[in-house]
């Protein structure tokens, strides 16, 4: 163990989301109960008190080499001191990113941090402290956070460095809960799953409802589509989620196999369905992928058209090969072209046979999808209550042209209208809603 007595922890500014630095806000009260003084802080509000054991950073990626410019700052800032490197980036980062940090003299800690700097063996995830307030003011943290560490499933393209489950208490969780929803409308658990563990995520529902915190269409969260079953379902109906994230990667049941998925397209449909009667579905789905060709990118739009009925909305990644992971050493083996890519928005690989061009159009394609069903709705609610109002009486025709008329200033000129298959369900699944609403 290293001894140290005051040590600062920061969190790097990072160009496109700025979340929660869970990492740091679990670490800093971990560290004060072992002994060790902690402050955190924000780049690039760095604290005046610079006499620190220990400067540590903890990174997810370098953003495309965003990150050395702080770096240099922070050098600067703390000259002569001990800085380290920690988080996953530590554990992707090229030989090329590893040498500029050894020019800015900073060291790189691969390890967990709560077994880096204190005397514990295993983390006692029992006893693990929950978050401060003054860290969680200081970072202006926003409403992620997560119940557990760990995923059991092993796919190829992820860096998922955590080989067990692990969770954390229910008590600790809704301590941090608490938190959040003081600042923030919902509560977003990042847990790579959610519900691996029926136990566990009932004692956080209980647990809520001793507090009397109205969890319920206040939260979010991930779904695998292999645990798609009863017990997840009691979940789901219990915490009410506004959405969960599904990753369905890919239309193609070879792709799905080359990325570990261990699902398969049918399960995909199957469970997307399933799901979609309890709560909105947002499809996570990738393109590019080593080995990917025309066929299978046409076999995930495919994919995409016949669930839009179930699915609420989606996002598409490019696949980023991250070092380390057996999606990188595939794409090493496939030979295809390496861009720097800054983030899953960018083209970061190139299978053979495909191009830039091919991969940017199939993902703003499927991106814009997302859009023109939002749209598609929009433009029936349109017309449905611009009938309605002309047909109903009563009360009833001053609530729907009132409507009629908020939905009028959006649109102007009116919408046009195109049939097909997917209007007649549009029209028929908006009628259903607005007869049970008005019965
Ligand atoms: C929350 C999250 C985000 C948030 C980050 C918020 C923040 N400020 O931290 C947002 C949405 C911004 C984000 C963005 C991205 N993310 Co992200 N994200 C996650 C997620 C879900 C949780 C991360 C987390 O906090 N984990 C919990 C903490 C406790 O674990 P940890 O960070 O590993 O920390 C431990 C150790 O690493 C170490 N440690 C951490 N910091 C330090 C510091 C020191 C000094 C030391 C010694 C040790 C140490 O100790 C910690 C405790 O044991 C993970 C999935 C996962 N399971 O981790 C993906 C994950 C980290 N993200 C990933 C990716 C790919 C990205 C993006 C590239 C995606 C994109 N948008 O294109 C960007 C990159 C952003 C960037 N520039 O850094 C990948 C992998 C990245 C990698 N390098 O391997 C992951 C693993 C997802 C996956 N399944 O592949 N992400
Ligand atoms: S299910 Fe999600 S977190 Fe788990 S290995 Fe696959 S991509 Fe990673």
């Amino acid at each position: 163990m290293l001894n140290y007595k005051k040590i600062l922890l920061i969190n790097p500014y990072i160009k496109l989301d700025r979340e929660n630095p869970i990492a740091i806000l679990d670490m800093a009260p971990y560290f004060r109960k072992c002994g060790i003084e902690v402050d955190v802080c924000n780049f690039p509000d760095l604290p005046e008190f610079k006499d620190y054991d220990m400067i540590g950073i903890s990174c997810i990626s370098s953003e495309g080499g965003y990150i050395f410019e702080q770096l240099k700052v922070i050098r600067e800032h703390f000259r002569g001191k001990k800085i380290v490197i920690g988080g996953k980036w530590s554990t992707t980062m090229t030989e090329e990113e590893a040498l500029k940090l050894q020019t800015l003299n900073i060291e790189v800690e691969t390890g967990k941090g709560e077994l880096v700097y204190t005397n514990d063996k295993v983390i006692n995830f029992e006893k693990y402290p929950s978050w401060d307030k003054n860290d969680f003011e200081i970072l202006c943290a926003n409403n992620i956070m997560m119940t557990s560490r760990g995923c059991p499933f092993h796919c190829n393209f992820c860096n998922n460095t955590e080989e067990k489950v692990s969770y954390f208490t229910a008590k600790r969780t809704v301590d941090n809960l608490e938190l959040i929803l003081s600042k923030n409308n919902d509560v977003y658990f990042v847990d790579d799953i959610f519900v691996t563990n029926y136990e566990h995520a009932k004692a956080i529902y209980d647990e809520c409802k001793r507090r009397k915190i109205k969890i319920e269409n206040h939260n979010k969260f991930f779904v695998h589509l292999n645990t798609v079953n009863d017990k997840t379902i009691k979940i789901i109906k219990l915490f009410k989620p506004k959405m969960v994230n599904v990753g369905i990667e890919s239309g193609n049941d070879s792709m799905l196999k080359k990325m570990n998925k261990k699902t398969s397209v049918e399960k995909i449909r199957k469970n997307v369905k399933t799901l979609s009667k309890y709560t909105n579905v947002h499809g996570l789905w990738m393109v590019g992928y080593p080995y990917e060709t025309i066929d299978t990118l046409k076999n995930s739009w495919n994919l995409m058209k016949e669930l839009a009925p179930y699915i609420h909305s989606n996002w598409i990644s490019h696949y980023i090969p991250l070092y380390a992971t057996v999606g990188y050493h595939m794409a090493m083996e496939e030979g295809g072209k390496f861009n720097q890519g800054i983030d899953n928005r960018h083209v970061a690989y190139i299978p053979k046979g495909l191009t830039q061009d091919i991969l940017i159009e199939y993902r703003t394609k499927m991106m814009q999808f997302n859009n023109i069903l939002f749209k598609r709705q929009n433009i029936y609610k349109y017309y449905f209550y611009k009938i309605v109002s002309k047909i109903s009486i009563g009360k009833l025709r001053k609530k729907v042209k009132a409507k009629y008329k908020t939905l009028k200033s959006q649109f102007s000129p009116p919408p046009p209208i195109k049939s097909n298959i997917l209007d007649l369900i549009y029209i028929l699944r908006l009628s259903c809603f607005l007869n049970v609403f008005y019965i």
